[in-house]
């Protein structure tokens, strides 16, 4: 007994000492757990503040487990002494002994500890233009997102798998496309999604606390619990939550919980309330606001943020964007304020284009049609294989690992969520299960070459291929082919000039389709309406108002009715 305490006690006053020596790297401090370590370990942690340097983790495990702190020095304080091989000495492997690895020894396999957390931000129906860093609107207003995205990377050609909420999350939760388990749109049988195993199931699995806010979409929000997420805040449209945690991030039964502030708003204090509590252990958040999807319903305080003139569905659509940025910045400083920054991959990303309905009918209130959220440059809109269906905002951050203020310029995918959280969690997938490529390497820079070959979608009776910057989108018996490389917009169908070009795509495209189910470039007919979309956004035809009547019926239904004569 006396001879471990002196052990400890030397392990104690060594770390103290290395406090001021430390490397100018990143190094990781390993000991089996005691009272008096941990102590030290609180020690070396504020000594390494009062010099500068930027403490990355302190992990307070449980009895019995591995104390293990993470550092990172400032390498501008730094003092450049050689970082590898960095050891401590006086310490034995024993027992009490204390041991600085060198730099990248870290990320220990198998030891979740390590692992970063993953937090994936999930907007719906929000349009490619609209985040500042997107530098196409200037009246759109996302500091903290924007702010994310220079501490990381804007994918500027980001893809959800599917025009509309359904497929596009079930593909992203499942990291495969999801017509292949049956899953093509809003109005498909989720039975073939119920048998697929998501991230949050593959992540709880390896050590993760796991958590869904928001809107679900994928079945009953009673059996969000089924499909991996220990934790649900979940709101289906204007519904009261369905949750077994409290806005401040403790348990409670599972069931209807009274909203007790805005959707938007609540769903980012419960989730940073969720960090609070679990900041010592990795943790899975998917994060999938109702916004700007209609009803457009933000309160005043963001309304207030977006005066002058504009169409009423816009600023609506901008206020609750701006709803949601709040959030991105609660949630990072949340991070931030307990050294999580650099423990943590943050992906944003939309489910689908914004939905515009070719006339944008500026009916306040809400109801279907246009949710005020902009596609622009893009052509198309929700509903369609043209980029503005599916070409979403797309932001990747992890700071210290994944260089800052990048534009990456090759296609990317809401795939690549799960592989990529898969691999950096060492969880083992059987080649081809996935999807989705780790897009780690290539935004470290360390694998220059683009992570897909090539990217396909199949909604309904719409397919599309995108390979390099050609694409192949069909609908129906229609066939379009454009160079995106300098038509980004697909105003210039190029398939009857380059044929060759539209069969070699359009075989890939098939034999990609014939994975599915059911397979075929195709699933159904087109529905008239998608008829009319094709029409107006690709071949430039003017499309009459379809609610022309409705319209000036409405009109005449607000009219003052005369006053009842005595
Ligand atoms: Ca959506």
């Amino acid at each position: 007994m006396k001879w471990n305490l002196l052990r400890l006690a030397v392990a104690l006053a060594t770390l103290l000492a290395c406090a001021a020596t430390l490397p100018a790297a990143e190094v990781t401090v390993v000991a089996p757990d005691s009272p008096l370590l941990r102590y030290a370990l609180g020690k070396l942690e504020s000594s390494l503040r009062q010099r500068g340097d930027t403490l990355r983790r302190v992990a307070s495990p449980a009895p019995g487990q591995t104390a293990m702190l993470n550092v990172t020095t400032d390498p501008v304080a730094a003092d450049g002494a050689g970082s590898e091989g960095f050891r401590l000495t006086r310490l034995r492997n024993g027992i009490a002994a204390g041991q600085v690895l060198p730099p990248g020894a870290n990320e220990r396999k198998g030891d979740s500890a390590s692992h970063p957390n993953i937090i994936v931000f999930y907007t719906d129906d929000h349009g490619y233009a609209d985040l500042g860093i997107q530098n196409v609107m200037k009246d759109v207003k996302t500091p903290h997102t924007d702010a994310l995205a220079r501490s990381g990377v804007v994918a500027r050609h980001g893809y959800s798998t599917a025009p509309q909420c359904v497929p596009s999350r079930a593909g992203l939760l499942t990291g495969r496309f999801q017509a292949r388990f049956g899953v093509e749109s809003n109005n498909s049988q989720l039975d073939g999604f119920n048998r697929q195993t998501t991230i949050a199931a593959r992540l709880q699995k390896a050590g993760y606390v796991t958590a869904q806010f928001g809107k679900w979409h994928l079945g009953p929000t009673a059996e969000i619990t089924k499909h991996g997420f220990t934790h649900v805040f979940a709101q289906n449209g204007q519904a009261p939550f369905s949750a077994n945690i409290t806005l401040d991030g403790q348990d409670r039964p599972m069931g209807s919980l009274p909203p007790a502030s805005y959707h938007i708003d609540a769903c980012s204090q419960a989730a940073a309330a969720l960090i609070e509590r679990y900041r010592d252990k990795p943790f899975f958040l998917y994060i999938a606001y109702r916004a700007p999807h209609v009803p457009l319903d933000p309160p005043k305080k963001y309304l207030d943020r977006f005066p002058g003139e504009m169409p009423e569905r816009r600023r609506k659509a901008l206020a609750m964007i701006s709803a949601v940025d709040d959030g991105v910045g609660l949630i990072t400083d949340t991070l931030k304020k307990h050294g999580l920054t650099e423990r943590t991959l943050i992906f944003y990303i939309s489910d689908n284009g914004a939905p515009l309905k070719i006339h944008k009918p500026d009916a306040p209130g809400g109801g279907p049609g246009w949710d005020g959220s902009l596609n622009d440059p893009l052509n198309g809109e929700k509903g369609m294989l043209a980029e503005g269906g599916m070409h979403v905002p797309f932001v990747i951050a992890w700071p210290g690992k994944i260089p800052a203020g990048q534009t990456y310029g090759h296609p990317v995918s809401a795939l690549d969520v799960a592989a990529t959280a898969a691999a950096l969690a060492d969880i083992k997938t059987q080649p081809g299960e996935l999807d989705g490529v780790n897009l780690i390497p290539h935004l470290t820079g360390e694998n220059k070459a683009p992570p897909h070959a090539f990217l396909a979608w199949r909604w309904n009776a719409q397919s599309a291929i995108r390979e390099g910057n050609w694409k192949l989108l069909r609908g129906g018996a229609r066939e379009y082919l454009y160079n995106l490389a300098d038509d980004l917009e697909e105003k210039h169908n190029l398939a009857t000039q380059m044929p060759e070009v539209a069969s070699r795509l359009r075989a890939k495209l098939k034999t990609w389709c014939d994975e599915l189910d059911p397979p075929g470039l195709a699933n159904g007919r087109m529905a008239p309406t998608w008829e009319q979309y094709f029409d107006h956004y690709l071949e430039g035809k003017t499309v009459p108002a379809p609610d022309a009547k409705a319209k000036a019926k409405r009109k005449a239904a607000f009219q003052p009715k005369p006053e009842a004569k005595p």
